[in-house]
């Protein structure tokens, strides 16, 4: 039976001795074990009642035993729904209500803080996995076969769902399909050259598209070997260059690079790729990096609903501030944001998008997703940009309120209605400020009630028992009062503009 994303990540022809995930002592997987240890999953999700088209929702800690959740569940035909481990037990409870996953499967150590979310969402099964590997799901797994008949999924099919949050009201999953996931495997692993000879350092996240399916599909697709770390740390990634061919990161990584003394050309000669994206990289860090290793960062751009959209070139100039062409198959143009009249070459609109990578919608949301699109099926992505004559996509800001952190997109308004519920709190204004690491900091200018007398670290505090801590406010200002115009709109561009030396004076 086929299925078809797996089947393209993992053909049977696969040599077994060879090593996928480098995970340290006596925690590599072959790609064999891939084969046997994921069917072994597989077999208990479906003993668990996982039955095509169910959801298995998971926040767990990185490991390579995630991984193998992560393709159990494409074989078990299971819609594959990964959480960050930040998340807080009332952003839990949300996502659990809303996705109905049959089985949740979360790090032990936290087990009894959000049985309640997962009670209150009817889920069947609450499993357990950790860091090293162990817990319940291990457990159910241990017994059963390692082979496993594959559960038939075409590429319409879904195979994963991944929270995105919103402007206005709550987050919105995005419903990813296989050949979305697949399509846009295929394409950047041809773009970007990788072969069986990479070996690729993996330091991302794998709740998010970045570290899931840009590097795991990739580096699967090539049969490239991953570097897996468990977290971004700089020390760990320079010292893993040598022996390494390539890095993906947010920008993050590559200031944090920059502003470490080994980063060298020496240190990253035997490198031959390093690629940027998830938030703008500084033309500044870009010149520098090159400067300092000869290597010029290849930035793309992409998103939750829609995977990778552009890329800068493998042969060509990789130019800095731009994103690049449109992948294979996948077509962008400029439009107008309010009416969606298309845009002649160098005006700055909205970023448009259609392609096999683009998602079909938003589950439980038919309205929310038909705002999204055009007539024509072209994706809205609220990024504001123009391209040169070139044919490059440059971005050049938002129209959605987002800030970007170390690659976490941040929406104010959630950050708001938490901070308005504070006890003695009128109002408040979330923007995003310059920040040296982060790329923007998340910062809240806060009004207080008549009377009231507010502390910042009382506030933090109370905020970070409902916020993931990346959402948390970096730094909180009490003003008098927020700036507004006539329409009594807060003006968040004089409030970036008062605080835009916030983090760099
Ligand atoms: C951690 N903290 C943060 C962030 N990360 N605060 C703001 N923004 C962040 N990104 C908080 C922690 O909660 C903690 O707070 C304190 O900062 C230090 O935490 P630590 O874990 O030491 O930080 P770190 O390990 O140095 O992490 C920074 C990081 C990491 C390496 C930049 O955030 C990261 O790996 N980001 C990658 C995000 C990513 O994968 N994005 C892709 C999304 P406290 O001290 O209060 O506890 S996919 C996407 O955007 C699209 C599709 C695309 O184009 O790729
Ligand atoms: P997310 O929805 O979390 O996947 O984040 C997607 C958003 O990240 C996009 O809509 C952009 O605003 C931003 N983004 C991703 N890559 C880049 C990039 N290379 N340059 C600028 N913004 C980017």
């Amino acid at each position: 039976m086929s299925n078809h994303l797996f089947d393209q990540l993992l053909p049977q022809s696969l040599d077994q001795e060879r090593v996928f995930i480098a995970a340290g002592p006596g925690r590599d997987l072959t790609f064999g074990a891939l084969q046997t240890r994921s069917a072994k999953i597989a077999h208990a999700l479906v003993a668990a009642g996982v039955v095509p088209g169910a959801v298995v929702a998971v926040q767990i800690e990185k490991s390579p035993e995630a991984v193998l959740l992560m393709l159990a569940c494409l074989r078990a035909g299971a819609v594959f729904l990964p959480l960050n481990t930040a998340y807080t037990a009332p952003e839990i409870s949300y996502f659990l209500g809303d996705a109905k996953p049959r089985v949740f499967v979360c790090d032990p150590a936290r087990l009894d803080e959000l049985k309640p979310a997962a009670a209150s969402a009817a889920v069947a099964h609450c499993w357990t996995l950790d860091a090293a590997g162990e817990g319940s799901l291990t457990q159910h797994a241990a017994g059963q076969s390692p082979s496993f008949a594959n559960v038939a999924r075409g590429p319409n099919d879904l195979a994963a769902l991944l929270y995105t949050s919103g402007t206005t009201g709550r987050s919105k999953g995005a419903m990813l399909s296989h050949a979305n996931l697949a399509s846009n495997a295929a394409a950047l692993c041809g773009l970007w050259r990788f072969s069986r000879d990479d070996v690729l350092i993996h330091a991302l996240p794998i709740y998010h598209t970045h570290g899931l399916f840009v590097a795991i599909n990739v580096a699967l697709l090539a049969q490239a070997k991953l570097l897996f770390l468990p977290r971004f740390d700089v020390n760990e990634v320079l010292a893993l260059m040598p022996g390494a061919t390539s890095l993906m990161g947010v920008p993050t990584f590559y200031t944090r690079l920059v502003a470490h003394p080994g980063l060298n050309h020496a240190v990253s000669a035997n490198m031959r790729l390093f690629i940027s994206g998830s938030a703008p990289l500084l033309a500044e860090t870009h010149r520098e990096f090159s400067a300092r290793t000869g290597h010029a960062i290849l930035e793309r751009y992409g998103m939750t609903e829609t995977g990778m959209i552009t890329s800068n070139p493998y042969d060509g100039e990789r130019r800095p501030s731009t994103v690049g062409f449109p992948l294979p198959d996948v077509a962008i143009r400029i439009a107008e944001p309010a009416t969606g009249a298309l845009l002649p070459q160098g005006e700055i609109g909205v970023v448009e998008a259609r392609g096999p990578n683009v998602f079909s919608g938003y589950l439980n949301m038919p309205d929310k997703t038909r705002e999204e699109f055009r007539a024509d099926g072209y994706f809205m992505t609220g990024d504001l940009g123009f391209i040169d004559p070139q044919n490059y996509l440059h971005i050049i800001g938002r129209g959605k309120d987002l800030v970007i952190s170390g690659g976490f997109n941040v929406y104010p308004k959630e950050v708001e209605s938490e901070i308005d519920a504070l006890a003695g709190v009128l109002e408040s204004a979330v923007i995003g400020v310059a920040h040296p690491d982060l790329g923007e900091g998340v910062t809240a200018i806060v009004v207080a009630r008549p009377g009231a007398m507010l502390k910042s670290d009382a506030m933090l505090a109370g905020l970070k028992t409902r916020l993931a801590a990346y959402k948390c406010p970096k730094r909180i200002i009490l003003v008098d009062d927020l700036p507004r115009n006539s329409m009594g709109k807060v003006q968040k561009n004089v409030l970036r503009q008062t605080y835009a030396a916030l983090y760099t004076a």
